[in-house]
């Protein structure tokens, strides 16, 4: 059994998606953010890093693992694919492929695209359209500067998925954890970057075409609906 200690958010659904990709037999425990859960004492020993997701295998293959806490969405999405024995492909030049992706998204689209929703979510002036955390947590500045700087990097890294889901399906061929950590981040804020820049999104057809392929997926919807916005 997997304990996912986790929050509705982004990075955390990209374990939900792959635990339920996976058939996995898991309990989710929240960890509020709104009352900072995710700094307190017993939550730092699961992450000394105080972010969610964190999780615990209370079943693993191998029994030194028992009490060894996983941390970081990467390395607990490698985690759970070593595991399950899936969704990291087996042929060597596809499994590179995955695991250079899937950085890209942890060190560059992830961050990234916090930044952009942290200063944009600033321009919002009407508080229920934004999700309970972004209020909690978003720039208490409307800054256009850094808005323009994380929107311009975000449209730079679609156009560079863009153009290695040229040919492909999915990002390494075949799917893998690299397209389970960048659908949650891609499919929530594709809508508001169509509205900002219809110009460059309109030349993004191969990630049209993923989000379908993506969306058309029963363990990323049931996935993404698990860790919904307001769940809990
Ligand atoms: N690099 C980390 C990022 C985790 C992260 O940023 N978690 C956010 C929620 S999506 C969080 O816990 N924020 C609360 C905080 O920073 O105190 C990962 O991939 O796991």
């Amino acid at each position: 059994m997997i304990k996912l200690y986790t929050w509705c958010t982004q990075n955390a659904r990209k374990i939900s998606i792959m635990l339920e990709e996976c058939g996995a037999d898991y309990e989710l425990i929240p960890v509020n953010l709104i009352k900072d859960e995710q700094k307190s004492a017993e939550f730092l020993k699961l992450n000394p890093n105080g972010k969610i997701p964190a999780l615990l295998d209370t079943a693993p293959i191998d029994p030194e693992m028992l009490d060894t806490p996983v941390f970081e969405t990467g390395s607990m999405l490698l985690y759970l694919a070593e595991r399950y024995n899936c969704f990291l492909p087996k042929q060597a030049n596809r499994r590179t492929t995955a695991i250079n992706w899937l950085f890209w998204q942890c060190s560059g689209l992830g961050p990234t695209l916090g930044n952009f929703s942290h200063f944009a979510s600033a321009m919002v002036e009407d508080k229920t359209k934004l999700n309970e955390y972004l209020v909690k947590t978003r720039s208490p500045q409307k800054e256009m500067y850094s808005i323009q700087r994380f929107s311009q990097e975000a449209l730079r890294l679609f156009s560079v998925l863009n153009t290695q889901l040229e040919g492909r399906d999915y990002i390494a061929e075949e799917i893998s954890i690299a397209d389970f950590a960048a659908y949650p981040w891609i499919e929530t804020v594709w809508s508001n970057f169509k509205m900002i820049a219809p110009a460059p999104m309109s030349k993004m057809n191969n990630i049209e075409a993923w989000l379908e392929r993506m969306n058309a997926r029963e363990g990323v919807k049931v996935g993404m609906e698990k860790l919904a916005y307001g769940k809990w």
